[in-house]
C-alpha cells in the first residue's frame, strides 16, 4: 500500500487496493484549479463519455445537476451552487453511479471540489465492478462483483476547509465497467456539509491525449505577524499582484498596529479574538461592495481598491478588522437564545473605530450639529458612528466596549443603552440631535 502526501496536506485516506496510489491537495489561496502534483481537470477524459446517474440520495435543488460532474468545467467562484453537483442539504449524501458502458482500463480518477467553507473537502468511498451488471442500490455494492478502490477524506484537523480540493487515484487501478462514488457529508453541525463537487475525471490507460483546463496563476501570498507573534496575517494577492507594494509598505503597518488595538478595545471575559486573519483580494466581488468579512476571512474587492489606495482603502480594512474581532457570529455558541444585533449597531461600532479612532483627522463621520438635527441615530455606518462617539464623550466612555460585549453574547436589546448610560435610546437620540 503506497500513499503519497503533497502540499503538507495529510491524506486521511487509505488506498485499499494493492497498486493504487491516492493523493489529495487543497488550495486555500488563489482561485484556480491548479495543484502542485495533481493534474488540472481535463475536458476530454473518459468520464465525459460515460453515463452518470444518482442511484441513492437526493440531489440538491440548487445544484447544477449531475452533468456538473463531467462537463469539463469548474466553478468560477467559491460559492456557486449551479456550477457544482451536491446532494440535498441536511442529507447523508448518496451514491453516484458511472456506467463506462464497457470494460475500461483505468489509469487515473480525480475528483475536484470548491467551496469557501465546509463544503470544500471531500469524504467518499469509491467502488468498482468488472461485471456488466449495473448496481440497483447500495446493497449491491456488497456483492462479490464489487470492490472498494479507496476511502478518501481530504479534511485535515486544524486546517480551514475552504478552497479547492482535489483527490486522485493513480497506479494500476484495473479494468472496470462500473464505478460508484459513495459521497458523504463533511460535517453534520449544519445542513450545509454536502461537498460542492465540481468535476470528476476518469482517465483510461490508452485514451487520447488529454486537453486540460487552462492553469491558473500560482497563488501568491504576503505574510506578516505582530512582534509578539500573537497575531498573524496572510494577504492573498493572487488576483491582484499590483497591490503587493502597497500591502507591504502601507497596509501591513496599519493592520499590525490596529488589529491588537481593536482586540484590546473589544474584550469579553474569556474571549479570544481570532489570531490568524486572512485577507484576499478578488476580482469578482460585485460592484458596490468594497469588502466584507466572514469569520476571520476578509474579502476585498480588487476593482474597488484600485482608486482608493490613497483614500479609503486602509480605513475600509480597519472597518473589516473590527468585524473579525466583533465575531458576532459566535453569539449562537455563547447563548442558547441569542438575540440578533441590529446592523446599525454592528456597522456603527465598526465605523466608529474607523472614523473616530483610526482616522479622526479625515473627519469622514464628523457632521455639524445643523446636519445632525436631520439625522437618525440608527441610519447605520458613519451616522451611527457619530452617535456612538457622542455618547462615548458625553455619557459613558466605555460604551463601545460595553455594547460590543452585549452583542457578542447575543443579548443586545435597547434597554441596555439605559443600563449603560442612564438614558434610554430615545432620550440619547433626542439629545444627540439637539446638540449645539
Ligand atoms: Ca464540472
Ligand atoms: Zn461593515
Amino acid at each position: 500500500m503506497k500513499s503519497k502526501v503533497t502540499l503538507s496536506l495529510g491524506l486521511l485516506s487509505s488506498a485499499l487496493f494493492a497498486e493504487i496510489k491516492t493523493t489529495a491537495e487543497q488550495q486555500i489561496f488563489g482561485s484556480g484549479f491548479t495543484f502542485k502534483d495533481i493534474q488540472a481537470p481535463a475536458t476530454n477524459d473518459f468520464g465525459t463519455k460515460a453515463t452518470w446517474k444518482i442511484i441513492s440520495g437526493k440531489i440538491d435543488q440548487n445544484s447544477g445537476g449531475i452533468a456538473a460532474l463531467h462537463d469539463g468545467k469548474v466553478p468560477s467562484n467559491d460559492d456557486t451552487p449551479r456550477e457544482n453537483f451536491f446532494f440535498a442539504a441536511g442529507s447523508n449524501g448518496g451514491l453516484v453511479h458511472v456506467d463506462l458502458k464497457k470494460s475500461v482500463d483505468l489509469k487515473r480518477i480525480t475528483t475536484y471540489s470548491r467551496h469557501f467553507q465546509n463544503r470544500g473537502p471531500q469524504v467518499f468511498d469509491l467502488y468498482a465492478s468488472r461485471s456488466g451488471e449495473p448496481p440497483k442500490g447500495a446493497a449491491d455494492l456488497k456483492n462479490e462483483d464489487w470492490v472498494k478502490l479507496a476511502s478518501i477524506d481530504t479534511r485535515r484537523p486544524n486546517r480551514s476547509m475552504g478552497g479547492r480540493h482535489a483527490a486522485c487515484l493513480t497506479g494500476t487501478i484495473g479494468r472496470f465497467h462500473h464505478l460508484v462514488f459513495d459521497l458523504k457529508p463533511t460535517e453534520k453541525k449544519t445542513p450545509f456539509g454536502l461537498t460542492f463537487f465540481s468535476e470528476i475525471d476518469i482517465v483510461e490507460a490508452d485514451g487520447p491525449e488529454l486537453i486540460f483546463l487552462p492553469s491558473a496563476n500560482p497563488a501568491k501570498v504576503i505574510r506578516f505577524a505582530t512582534k509578539d507573534k500573537k497575531f498573524s496575517f496572510i494577504v492573498d494577492t493572487s488576483d491582484s499582484p499590483q497591490y503587493e507594494k502597497w500591502i507591504k509598505d502601507d497596509l501591513s503597518p496599519v493592520i499590525l498596529e490596529w488589529y491588537p488595538k481593536i482586540v484590546d478595545l473589544l474584550p469579553s471575559k474569556g474571549y479570544e479574538a481570532p489570531q490568524k486573519v486572512t485577507l484576499q483580494f478578488k476580482n469578482n466581488v460585485p460592484n458596490g461592495i468594497p469588502a466584507y468579512a466572514t469569520g476571520s476571512f476578509i474579502t476585498m474587492n480588487a476593482r474597488w481598491f484600485k482608486n482608493q489606495l490613497r483614500k479609503e482603502a486602509k480605513g475600509c480594512v480597519v472597518h473589516e478588522l473590527v468585524h473579525v474581532v466583533q465575531n458576532y457570529w459566535l453569539a449562537p455558541r455563547l447563548n442558547p437564545n441569542p438575540r440578533q444585533t441590529p446592523s446599525w449597531v454592528t456597522e456603527g461600532l465598526a465605523d466608529y473605530i474607523r472614523w473616530f479612532l483610526y482616522e479622526p483627522e479625515s473627519r469622514g463621520a464628523h457632521y455639524p450639529p445643523a446636519q445632525i438635527r436631520r439625522m437618525k441615530h440608527d441610519a447605520s455606518y458613519r451616522i451611527s458612528a457619530n452617535f456612538i462617539d457622542w455618547i462615548s464623550r458625553n455619557y459613558q466612555k466605555d460604551i463601545v466596549t460595553l455594547i460590543n460585549d452585549d452583542a457578542r453574547h447575543g443579548r443586545y436589546e435597547e434597554n441596555l443603552w439605559k443600563a449603560h448610560t442612564g438614558s434610554s435610546i430615545e432620550e440619547l437620540a433626542r439629545a444627540w440631535r439637539a446638540q449645539k
